[in-house]
């Protein structure tokens, strides 16, 4: 009974933590992109210049890339996973994100926008 008790203690505290934890940091906004030959899904996506998000990438068919040069990240995107990638703009503007993963007849035309204000 008193380990039980105890337990249940523990089991509240964490959960106290967690939630301020929550509080104290604000959680990225989650951006789901769905890759196929030769397009994402969207391939124009509204960011907040500071705020930060994670995409949350997968693909339909083959291997991706997913790469925004401007801000200097990139990712695979693998069949039956989905790849989260955080990223948090620091400057405005509209910057091309593109498959860096030779997928086919279409990959050089593979390519999205962040539009960032
Ligand atoms: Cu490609």
């Amino acid at each position: 009974m008193r380990t039980n008790r105890r337990f249940v203690l523990a089991a509240g505290l964490l959960a106290l933590a967690g939630g301020a934890g929550v509080l104290a940091q604000k959680q990225p906004r989650v951006i789901k992109v769905v890759a196929r030959r030769f397009t994402y899904t969207p391939n124009e996506i509204a960011l907040k210049k500071g705020e930060p998000v994670t995409f949350e990438l997968t693909t339909e068919d083959i291997t991706m890339g997913f790469n925004v040069p401007d801000f200097g990240v990139r990712a695979d995107i693998i069949p039956g996973k989905t790849t989260r990638l955080d990223l948090t703009p620091d400057k405005a503007g509209t910057f091309t994100f593109l498959c860096d993963i030779f997928c086919g007849d279409g990959h050089e035309g593979m390519s999205g926008h962040l539009v960032v204000t």
